[in-house]
């Protein structure tokens, strides 16, 4: 079990001005900071990263929201990274997070929830270097 996840904070939430909160509740429930940077995605890379999904009704939607605004990629370790972090955000769709979790004080909808986190160690990984080289991963 790898103690690593990769997140991104949403065009969604970097909006409406709740990074420095989300960021704060991150670090607060004991992840660290491994890599991180603001910036925005193109159609191209908001597709590539999300191609898992080409096939959903929900992909081109999906792709013009990710790449509509600026975003915060990080990488970061605890023990059991991505189950706990999963767990931290809450459940995909806010209305079925539980109260507390990131998703549920910060998410509007299923379509744009907030916060990206990654769902295993082989994912975390490559979406890790989809954003970061090994110079930019302490
Ligand atoms: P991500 O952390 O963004 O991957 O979300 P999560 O893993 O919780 O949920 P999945 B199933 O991976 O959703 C990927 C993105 O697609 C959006 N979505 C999902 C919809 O818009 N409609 C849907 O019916 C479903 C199932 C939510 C996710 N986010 N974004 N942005
Ligand atoms: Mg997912």
């Amino acid at each position: 079990m790898s103690n690593r996840t990769f997140t991104m904070i949403k065009p969604d939430a970097t909006a409406k001005g709740h990074t420095g909160a989300i960021l704060d509740q991150i670090i607060k429930a004991g992840f660290t900071v491994k890599a991180m940077k603001w910036t925005k995605l193109t159609k191209e890379q908001a597709g590539a990263f999300y191609a898992v999904h080409k096939e959903r009704p929900f992909y081109g939607e999906l792709v013009d929201f990710m790449s509509s605004g600026q975003i915060v990629a990080a990488i970061l370790e605890k023990d059991n990274a991505v189950a706990d972090f999963r767990k931290l955000i809450g459940a995909t769709n806010p209305a079925q997070a539980e109260e507390g979790t990131i998703r549920k004080k910060f998410a509007a909808s299923v379509g744009e929830n907030a916060v990206h986190g990654s769902d295993s160690d082989e994912n975390a990984a490559i979406e890790g270097s989809f954003f970061f080289s090994g110079l930019e991963i302490f």
